[in-house]
């Protein structure tokens, strides 16, 4: 394994390439054990440049011969690099002969053998380990490539593009040769050779064209593609109606891999994806599987447009393709959605996210800007900051802009950049210069900051009401907190998009100061300074402030509102989302007098009242209520405490509270399960889903109320649904609420699940993560966690298997991982170590879960430092998991 020293990589030290590699000729002759790859390129020196030596990047590969223009070259290889000198002037041809190991790579980057057969992942820098290249982002070229292999293992060959020719060899061999007519970079290289089924459906699209769509998967698996197949039709549809962006190509083809290290991949016209966000029935999928599908499938294909025809220039630049197709996929899944509380539903899910996994991250050792300054392994900045706030960005910029401007902006973009690697400031200043009155081009610059400044900014709010002048002054005050590198923020641009609501719930209309006349009942206030007023005047009665509504700026808001002002957004705010915001803020409050205070206070009738008022209403959507009556996660109050953090004692509140509230609205969740159970056969619809969500919560509250009263009738009917249910949904949401509970059932129950999904890899990694996940009780769930690493099922090799268990039990189970006796820490370090010797794009992913570690109580806080300390210690530890525990013991 190679030792993890490598030296930073720095922004500020982007130079453009020496050379330019015009077309690339691969041929492969395809062996596990041994691979041939023969890589013909046309080579241009950069003319803009000093003349220099050519340096090929190549990392594991067994080099066989080098020619220059038909001639044996003389060459160095030096650092993971091939080094050619006296190089001819203009164009040449230059020739590269390697083999590689795809069966020994168990790294899953670049070629390698899964199931019996090969795929690639060459994403960020796996091409190298292929074959010897400029392997960097603004080198773009075209390919022509040839597969050569046995005709009975592998049928299908492919590889981007279209198809050639095709044809017989010797040897039980055959071939097919393909050529890709779009110039792309070498991270969008990929080819497959496997025996695999399609499921195919030819489109045409609005212009008039047609091609042909394909999803490939394992023999057995053909009739779980439908749905993936179905995303697909509706991405190509949406890109063309929404931005007008159509496929440029005849063929477009998805395969599903087993082992896969993270979601999916955008090769050009071959996307590869881990089998969890292509596989799907009723039977082996729940319903956050299927919208999982419909979301990766769109993200994948509208990177098409967003990331292949027009690319990063360097890998800082990330966010460019990231942050802009998460926020086009996130449009996406909301314009398939439907009405607005759908939509509402599906913003709600993405800010609770984005507040689970990327608040943390920018309060932690991790944090870094949207567009990064430096890195040692760039797969540990394929992150929730670049992903996730990245998409935030972009949402403002359309905030400020307006849809219409934004959809101008994409089409400026389009216009200036098609066939180019760019950088985030290209991208900005399109959609600046398509809206050149807007507040985004006012202040362009300043804007800018959400890419450099790193650490979400802390907004506060405060209103005062002068009843004499009838006037609402709203005070708004902004500062960030010091990250490492950056001690001191300046203002970011903050849209606060609000409204005023009366007493009695009615929206006010709005005039700011200065105004002629009063202009709706919703405004974007553009934050830019560290302090700013906005009065509003006619305001006939104290309002209650409503802002941030759709969460339009990634900051914390402090908005100092009462519980009588919570109640009343709750009960009444136009604004879904801020009327789930204010159910949330309800539910804190009474989950840190629990976790301060007496763990078992009573349950105020207040509280309860609104959320049954909630969840008995006529016409709010079931998703929406499902929502509503979720109490905050255990890691997003850790996260609110911030210090000396105890997650066993906030495990304890939050369960305490799950069972009073189990117990006061329990005729309300028989009243659910009742009479909202969906009709008709399954769907994946977000209403339908919606309503498996609420019964399935019904469920849970009944069991866990029935098992604390010792009653057996409802962990009797969850049981039952566990043997007979008609969807995954169902099943997995009873075994679930039986694990929830603690009740007897669950392990009968588990074992029914296991015996009936013995072959269902998906389905499996399921029964994993549900045990790791199970509700705390007397170190129980450690133990089984640790037992099941022993199952003859699981494996670490796996990502999907690995990550079902461990990163469950590491992010997702506080209770069960942070342990007195330290345990969970020894366990962690075990196995981040045995991972990270051969995946260490795993190993760092699973590292991460200690970035929190200084927010801990002591004991835990030494215990995990010294586990920490442990893992830095290993002299054959990977780059991206040096780095990654580097950053978390770095002071
Ligand atoms: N672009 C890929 C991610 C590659 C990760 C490399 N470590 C998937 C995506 O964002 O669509
Ligand atoms: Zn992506």
């Amino acid at each position: 394994m190679r030792e993890g020293n490598a030296p930073l990589v720095r922004r500020e030290d982007y130079l453009a390439p020496a050379y330019w590699i015009k077309t690339v000729d691969l041929t492969f002759d395809l062996d596990p054990a041994k691979t041939l790859v023969i890589n013909k390129m046309t080579v241009e020196r950069n003319a803009d440049l000093p003349e220099q030596p050519l340096r090929l990047n190549g990392e594991k590969l067994n080099l066989t011969r080098v020619m220059v223009n038909g001639e044996p070259a003389t060459f160095r290889v030096e650092d993971d690099c091939l080094v050619l000198e006296n190089l001819p002037a203009g164009e040449f041809a230059l020739e590269v002969r390697n083999t590689c190991c795809p069966e020994k790579n168990l790294e899953l980057s670049g070629l390698y053998t899964s199931g019996g057969g090969f795929f690639t992942q060459c994403e960020a820098q796996g091409f190298r380990r292929i074959t010897y290249f400029l392997d960097r982002p603004d080198v773009m070229a075209v390919y022509t490539v040839t597969l050569k292999g046995n005709a009975k293992k592998y049928p299908v060959l492919l590889s981007n593009g279209n198809l050639l020719e095709q044809g017989e060899l010797p040897e039980g061999k055959h071939f097919a040769k393909w050529h890709d007519p779009f110039p792309k970079p070498s991270y969008l290289f990929a080819l497959v050779a496997a025996d695999l089924v399609c499921r195919e459906q030819k489109i045409k699209a609005r212009n008039g064209r047609e091609h042909l769509l394909q999803v490939y998967v394992r023999a057995g698996d053909l009739d779980k593609t439908e749905h993936a197949m179905r995303s697909l039709i509706a991405s190509v549809a949406w890109d063309e109606a929404r931005f007008g962006l159509a496929l440029d190509l005849e063929r477009f083809m998805i395969v599903a891999v087993s082992d896969f290290n993270m979601g999916a991949m955008e090769n050009k016209g071959l996307n590869l994806f881990n089998t969890k966000y292509v596989l799907a029935n009723p039977a082996t999928a729940t319903d956050v599987d299927f919208a999982g599908i419909e979301s990766v499938v769109g993200h994948e294909y509208f990177h098409n447009w967003t990331g292949n025809r027009i690319t990063c220039r360097d890998w800082f630049q990330l966010s460019l393709k990231e942050g802009l197709t998460v926020y086009r996929d996130q449009e996406f899944s909301m314009d398939m959605a439907g009405d607005a509380s759908a939509r509402a539903v599906k913003r709600i899910e993405d800010v609770r996210g984005l507040r689970q996994v990327q608040f943390p991250e920018d309060a932690g050792p991790m944090a870094h800007p949207v567009r990064p300054d430096a890195y040692q392994a760039i797969d540990n900045f394929y992150t929730a900051t670049v992903y996730e706030k990245g998409a935030e960005v972009v949402r403002m910029m359309a905030k400020l802009v307006g849809r219409e401007g934004f959809a101008r902006g994409m089409t400026l973009y389009f216009q200036r950049h098609d066939g180019q690697a760019v950088t985030c400031d290209d991208f900005a200043q399109a959609i600046a210069d398509a809206n050149p009155h807007s507040e985004l081009s006012a202040r362009l610059e300043q804007f800018k900051r959400w890419y450099s400044q790193a650490g979400t900014p802390r907004v506060t709010a405060r209103g005062h009401y002068d009843l004499a002048s009838q006037t609402y002054t709203l005070e708004l005050l902004q500062h960030g907190l010091p990250t490492a590198g950056q001690p001191n923020k300046a203002p970011w641009v903050i849209p606060v998009a609000m409204g005023l609501v009366d007493a009695a719930g009615h929206q006010i209309a709005l005039q700011l100061e200065g105004e002629a006349q009063p202009s709706g009942t919703e405004r974007v206030l553009v934050l830019h300074e560290a302090q700013q007023r906005f009065v509003f005047v006619n305001v006939p009665a104290a309002p209650v402030p409503s802002l941030l509504r759709g969460f339009s700026a990634p900051v914390v808001l402090d908005d100092g509102l009462d519980e009588a002002a919570l109640f009343t957004l709750l009960a009444h705010d136009s604004d879904p989302f801020n009327r789930w915001e204010a159910a949330q803020q309800l539910g804190l409050h009474r989950l840190l007098a629990r976790v301060r205070g007496e763990l078992d206070q009573p349950l105020d009738e207040a509280f309860v009242g609104a959320l049954r008022a909630v969840l008995r209403h006529a016409t709010l959507d079931p998703a929406f209520k499902e929502l509503v009556l979720t109490l905050p996660s255990e890691g997003y109050v850790a996260e609110q405490i911030g210090h000396d953090v105890d997650p066993q004692r906030i495990h304890a509140a939050r369960e305490s509270m799950r069972r009073q509230l189990a117990r006061a609205l329990h005729d309300d969740w028989v009243w659910v399960w009742e009479t909202q159970q969906p009709s008709g056969g399954y769907r994946p619809d977000p209403y339908s889903s919606g309503q498996r969500a609420l019964v399935n919560h019904a469920l849970s509250a009944l069991v866990l109320d029935a098992t604390v009263r010792g009653d057996t009738v409802w962990p009797g009917r969850a049981y039952q649904r566990v043997k007979d249910a008609g969807n995954m949904t169902d099943r997995a949401g009873a075994l679930s609420a039986l694990l929830h509970a603690n009740a007897e059932l669950a392990q009968p129950a588990l074992e029914r699940f296991h015996a009936l999904f013995k072959d269902e890899p998906l389905v499996l990694d399921k029964w994993f993560a549900m045990q790791a996940t199970a509700c705390e009780h007397n170190g129980r769930v450690f133990e089984r966690v640790k037992a099941l690493t022993q199952h003859p099922d699981f494996t670490l090799r796996n990502p999907n298997r690995a990550r079902s268990l461990l990163m469950m039990l590491f992010m997702w189970n506080p209770a069960a991982f942070h342990r007195t006796d330290a345990a969970g820490y020894v366990f962690w370090a075990d196995k981040v170590v045995e991972v990270d010797a051969f995946n260490p794009q795993l190993a760092s992913r699973l590292a991460r879960a200690m970035d929190r570690w200084r927010t801990l109580a002591e004991p835990l806080r030494s215990a995990a430092r010294e586990a920490i300390a442990r893992v830095a210690a290993r002299p054959e530890l990977s780059d991206d998991t040096r780095e990654i525990v580097t950053h978390a013991l770095a002071d």
